[in-house]
């Protein structure tokens, strides 16, 4: 019999719904949820296949433990018992902080719940992070300041309702496409598109405007529109009376600003940015989508405050087809941040250093304490390793030795660890250098909740048993609390129960439960009732932090920049049918047939300067390391740049990336650093 499972695609953060078609107790396809309210019967080609890595024939099947060069099989119970010992001695030894945890952002609300509640509770540490150091925490830091909540203020399906959509810094039509088809909606419905981005892409081809400015040098071009909007008085001055504060800091900022200094800082003719103000402006509501080529940036949370300055300015807030809007990337990191597997947040982004918080978590979970200061975070932690004040390491559904910036800095921290423990459904890179390797069960085997971009928690619902002897991750880590003593704070033998714990210290999803997430909507937090809604527009009437508030903010240059030595700008990112590190997308044939290695694309002006056809093996250099790959020589970047998708181990572009760190988000600039390109003969 075949049973048609709904549950949740495990990629993006869209969130869209889909049926898993199960039939002899092994999911077979993947077909649409017409009921959906967010992909409403569509799929893009990843949704269409996320089948396809579940029964590949190197999935983890039983726990691995390393003997020389290879590993061997192992039993659970002698896996459970060695991890616990050895996170035991090294706690008793070194202390709780020599130990630093990474959560999974491809994992369930309720595995990341646990997991930080581990660190905290069994260990007492705030050494836990996730993929989102990484990604959006320049936007969970500044929108955070800006208005309270660092989340997407509006719905994706609201989008719809635009008059202008204002895209910066995302590559929407690849990465979020079905979001990507409420935009091309909106225009079918009237509205202007406006993008910023240094590269072309898809959204160029029916963008009005496209203002092509160099990378990293948003906090001007936003700086720019903001000065125009106010020579022209196109600013809302009753919203930003009624409803904001900081505006006079904001104006005295700009008030010296001159338009040619900003067309010579990001490139772009003066006369452009003064046009995509007006429209911006003009517009009855206008909608901000952003995502990584605003986010990671030593200037990072620079230039989400910029974004949120620019909406407050034209009172774009609060109101249906406007807002800012970060599109978050994995399925579930907007989960996986508010249930606090983040260094400096308890669940609900309440400060690990706000006593009252702290204490009253502590007691929720029946503990006396729990650790005051901020943890390291996760570029932080590999130069702890490196260093030696962290030891062992639990890195849950991450692959850092693709993912994160300078690798090779990354490989020398994993290896100076005394223990490391990867807990993954493939054997990746970064497994590859483990201690112990414990296999989880992939998202069709296993149930519990994903947190969408528009905060949409939804249930994803298990359609087949667990793969050989693998687990859900709570599971594993329930087992693991149990023989390291914790056990009665970890006794679930649910995620539902899980979930009943977690909502009672995550004040946004108060009025959840399973019962209630059963309809296919799921629930828009903030849900602070049982008898609640769910919010699917933020900041209606007032701002979650009662007033928003203007942050005035000045250019600061890209932490590295090309010189004689390393003339161009690299900017790294991603392609339609890969996802990351390839653990899954490679091992879909129908994904990895369209894409399946990886290159550097190069401006025909700059390859004709360096003797490089199309499709020549090239190699580009930076200050942290080399690698090959093949040119495609392309208008798709400006002259004096290039760019790398990072999807690919064998020429991997974090070989070459730069660490620098957002100095308040402490998110790497992926988008910025300078290399050298030559031919290989
Ligand atoms: N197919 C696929 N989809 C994905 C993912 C994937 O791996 N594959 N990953 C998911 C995740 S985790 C995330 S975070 C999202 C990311 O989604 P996006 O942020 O859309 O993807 P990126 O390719 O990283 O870069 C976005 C855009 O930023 C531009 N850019 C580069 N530098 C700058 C700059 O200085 N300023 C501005 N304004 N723009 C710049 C790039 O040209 C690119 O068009 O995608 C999610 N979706
Ligand atoms: N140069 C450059 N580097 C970047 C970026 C960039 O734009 N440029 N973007 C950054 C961003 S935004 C992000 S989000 C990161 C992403 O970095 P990562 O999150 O490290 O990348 P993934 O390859 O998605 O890793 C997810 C891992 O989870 C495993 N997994 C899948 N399902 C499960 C499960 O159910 N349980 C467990 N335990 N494991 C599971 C997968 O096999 C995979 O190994 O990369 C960052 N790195
Ligand atoms: S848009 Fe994102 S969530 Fe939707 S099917 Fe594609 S990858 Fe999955
Ligand atoms: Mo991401």
């Amino acid at each position: 019999m075949v049973r048609f499972v709904p549950t949740i695609c495990p990629y993006c953060g869209a969130g869209c719904g889909i049926l898993l078609v199960a039939g002899n107790g092994a999911v077979v396809d993947t077909r649409p949820w017409s009921e959906h309210p967010v992909s409403e019967g569509k799929l893009c080609i990843k949704g269409y296949n996320a089948h396809e890595f579940i029964y590949h024939p190197d999935r983890l099947k039983t726990p691995l433990i390393r003997e020389g060069d290879s590993f061997n099989e192992i039993g659970w119970e002698q896996a459970i018992k060695l991890v616990a010992g050895k996170l035991s001695e090294t706690r008793d030894r070194n202390g709780p902080d020599s130990l630093a945890f990474m959560s999974s952002s491809k994992c369930t609300n309720e595995d990341s719940y646990l997991l930080q509640k581990f660190a905290r509770v069994v260990i007492g540490t705030n050494n836990i992070d996730q993929c989102a150091r990484l990604c959006h925490m320049s936007t969970v830091v500044g929108l955070g300041a800006a208005f309270g909540s660092g989340a997407m203020t509006n719905s994706i399906a609201d989008i719809e309702e635009a008059g202008c959509v204002f895209i910066i810094g995302s590559d929407t039509m690849s990465q979020h496409p079905l979001v990507a088809r409420r935009i091309v909606k909106a225009r079918e419905n009237g509205a202007r598109i406006i993008l910023a981005d240094p590269r072309r892409i898809q959204v160029s081809r029916f963008a009005d405007m496209h203002l092509r400015h160099k990378p990293g040098t948003d906090v001007a071009l936003l700086n720019g529109m903001m000065k125009y909007i106010l020579e022209r008085g196109l600013e809302d001055r009753d919203f930003i009376s009624r409803r904001t504060e900081g505006f006079e800091a904001l104006e005295q900022a700009l008030a010296d600003l001159s338009l040619d200094e900003v067309e010579k800082i990001t490139g772009v003719p003066k006369g452009e940015i003064e046009a995509a103000a007006q429209l911006y402006a003009e517009a009855e509501a206008s909608c901000i989508i952003y995502a990584m080529g605003i986010t990671q940036h030593t200037t990072g949370t620079d230039n989400v405050l910029s974004l949120a300055n620019l909406a407050m300015l034209t009172g774009n807030i609060g109101r249906p087809g406007c807002g800012v809007n970060p599109l978050r990337g994995h399925n579930n990191v907007q989960g996986a941040c508010d249930v606090g597997a983040l260094a400096e947040f308890l669940p609900g982004y309440q400060a690990v250093a706000d006593e009252q918080k702290r204490k009253a978590v502590a007691q929720a979970w029946g503990v006396a304490e729990l650790p005051a200061s901020p943890g390291f975070t996760a570029v932080e932690m590999m130069n702890a390793a490196v260093e030696g004040r962290v030891k062992a390491m639990y890195i849950m559904g991450e692959n850092p030795m693709v993912s994160d910036p300078d690798i090779g800095h990354v490989e020398q921290a994993l290896n100076a660890l005394d223990f490391l423990v990867v807990q993954d459904i493939f054997l990746t890179e970064t497994a590859r250098l483990a201690d112990i390797v414990l296999p989880a069960s992939s998202w069709a085997e296993r149930d519990g909740t994903f947190t969408g971009t528009d905060r949409r928690v939804q249930r994803l619902r298990q359609a087949a048993e667990p793969l050989g002897q693998s687990r859900p991750d709570w599971a594993i880590i329930c087992e693991l609390a149990g023989e390291m003593k914790a056990g009665d704070s970890f006794a679930f033998s649910s995620t539902a129960q899980i979930f009943d714990e977690m909502k009672k210290v995550t004040p946004q999803y108060a009025g959840m439960s399973f019962a209630r997430l059963e309809q296919p909507a799921g629930l828009q937090w903030p849900c602070p009732r049982e008898d609640h809604p769910g919010t699917s527009i933020l900041h209606v009437e007032q701002f979650t932090r009662g007033k928003g508030k203007f942050h005035p903010v000045v250019y600061r240059a890209a932490a590295e920049n090309p010189d004689k030595e390393f003339p161009f700008i690299l900017t790294t990112g991603r392609i339609m049918s890969q996802w990351h590190s390839r653990s899954m997308t490679g091992r879909s044939p129908t994904l990895n047939a369209e894409s399946p290695e990886g290159y550097v694309e190069i401006n025909p002006d700059d390859a004709r300067k360096l003797g490089v056809a199309d499709r020549a093996m090239v190699e580009v250099r930076s200050r942290r390391g080399t690698v090959q790959t093949r040119a495609r020589v392309t208008d798709r970047v400006a002259a004096g740049v290039v760019f790398m998708p990072f999807h690919f181990a064998e020429a991997a572009a974090n070989r070459l990336t730069n660490a620098a760190l957002d100095p308040v988000a402490k998110i790497p600039e992926f988008k910025v650093c300078a290399v050298a390109l030559k031919t290989v003969k």
